[in-house]
């Protein structure tokens, strides 16, 4: 079976929560902070697998979560890290995030692992939170939650040569004589349902064809099998372009040419402007040469007369193919800006209060707790007088905020004073 679109959910690990603990040793009465630092928890990661063709597998599991890390201990132990997962899809799997659109990766290089969704930042234990004022916090930070995503894949086969036609002109056929591939055949239109992948050895080089259902007029409207197997030869290098000449069908070569033309345009510019070679096929059952001729002179480029039964022309074809690659710059992934995930929000301002302290988040105040250097007088007071014009001073007084206590902001921590 064969399944070129899905839908999966996809989890990274929570991180683990900071401990609050106090280091304990025979008389010792008061020991200092020792609670350690949760645990990051496991990204999710994609990874190009070159064993696999369709995405059938993801229709039985849906759902992939990473592992969430552990919560650190006392004796300033750091909580275990979440374990990561590597999510295995075809080669040429774009991922996207379904509710956007946004584009998150190509599985375009075999076997690279390229990071979907990063793990939750690990909560820090409360011997990071101890300041000159505030000797013995009692409190740690919660690691982060993260958010369940939606996530499309979507399988654009990556190959050298797609193969175009009408239904029934002898796609399969050809690429059952020049690889390995068996595609099923049979002389009626829609044989063929769902694309075939082969490999072509031609002297010392080979290179990999795609053949897909055969298109009809109108497959932009969705006539036929429509568009959809349009995606598998998106990404090819070189059209070759397979023409019935045979006249069998009661077809004219020339028309059928200019309809395929047309229904590649409709689908994008690109794969309408991609080098093309044309394959005049079933020469052997050639009933009038005149539809050759008139092919010919329509396309105004060279056309090769093949029969794919006989093999007659097929070794020139893979000739022409072999020697137009060799021109064509390699295929390369597509072009896109990651799409990344919202973190929080620019205009938000979040308190979140545990065990006495104050943890502010939100885009501004962590942009400004990224610049702000805590050791350093002027830098701590333009940092304060940044979050007062704000109005953030006020809010957190308005919490309960009160002199002496703990305000945490990223990985800064300092005592509030008037
Ligand atoms: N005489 C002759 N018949 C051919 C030739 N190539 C293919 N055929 C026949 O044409 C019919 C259709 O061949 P397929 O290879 O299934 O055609 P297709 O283009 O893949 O068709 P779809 O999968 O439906 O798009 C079969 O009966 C083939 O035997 C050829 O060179 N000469
Ligand atoms: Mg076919």
């Amino acid at each position: 079976m064969f399944l070129d679109e899905v839908i999966i959910y996809c989890k990274a690990g929570n991180g683990g929560d900071g401990c609050v603990g106090f280091h304990r040793e025979k008389y010792v009465q008061k020991g200092g902070p020792d609670g350690g630092d949760g645990g990051k928890g496991g990204s999710i990661y994609v990874q190009a697998d070159a064993g696999m063709t369709t995405l059938i597998d993801f229709r039985y599991k849906q759902h992939y979560r990473a592992e969430n890390g552990l919560p650190g201990a006392g004796k300033n132990m750091f909580g275990q890290r979440g374990q990561d997962m590597v999510i295995k899809v075809p080669r040429g799997t774009v991922v996207y995030d379904a509710e956007s659109g946004g584009i998150l990766a190509d599985a375009f290089n075999p076997d690279e692992k390229i990071l979907l969704l990063q793990g939750g930042r690990g909560g820090r234990g409360n011997a990071r939170f101890a300041t000159p004022v505030k000797r013995s916090p009692a409190f740690a930070e919660n690691g982060e939650k993260t958010i369940e995503r939606k996530i499309r894949l979507e399988l654009k086969t990556i190959a050298d040569v797609g193969l175009v036609g009408f239904p029934n002109v002898g796609k399969s056929t050809l690429l059952s004589v020049i690889s390995a591939a068996k595609p099923k055949i049979a002389d009626y239109p829609f044989t063929t349902l769902t694309p075939n992948l082969g490999v072509v050895r031609h002297f010392d080089g080979s290179f990999v064809v795609a053949d897909i259902p055969g298109l009809i007029e109108g497959a932009a409207e969705g006539q036929g099998l429509g568009h959809k197997f349009l995606r598998h030869v998106e990404r090819v290098r070189l059209i070759v372009h397979v023409v019935d000449v045979s006249g069998a069908d009661g077809r004219e070569p020339v028309e059928d040419y200019r309809i395929i033309r047309n229904e590649l345009k409709r689908y994008s510019e690109r794969l309408y402007e991609l080098p093309e070679i044309i394959v005049a096929n079933k020469c052997d059952a050639l009933q009038d040469g005149e539809t050759l001729t008139a092919l010919k002179e329509a396309v105004g480029c060279p056309v090769l007369s093949v029969s794919a039964v006989t093999r007659q022309g097929v070794k020139e074809l893979l000739d022409a193919v072999t020697l137009r690659l060799k021109e064509l710059p390699p295929p390369e992934p597509i072009h896109f800006t990651k799409y990344e995930y919202e973190a929080v929000d620019k205009d938000s301002v979040i308190i979140e209060q545990h065990n006495g302290a104050f943890f502010v988040s939100g885009g501004y105040v962590e942009e400004l707790a990224r610049k702000a250097y805590l050791d350093d007088n002027d830098s701590f007071n333009w940092f304060q007088k940044k979050m007062r014009e704000r109005g953030i001073i006020d809010m957190l007084k308005e919490r309960g905020a009160k002199d002496g206590d703990t305000i945490c902001v990223l990985d800064l921590a300092f005592t509030l004073m008037e």
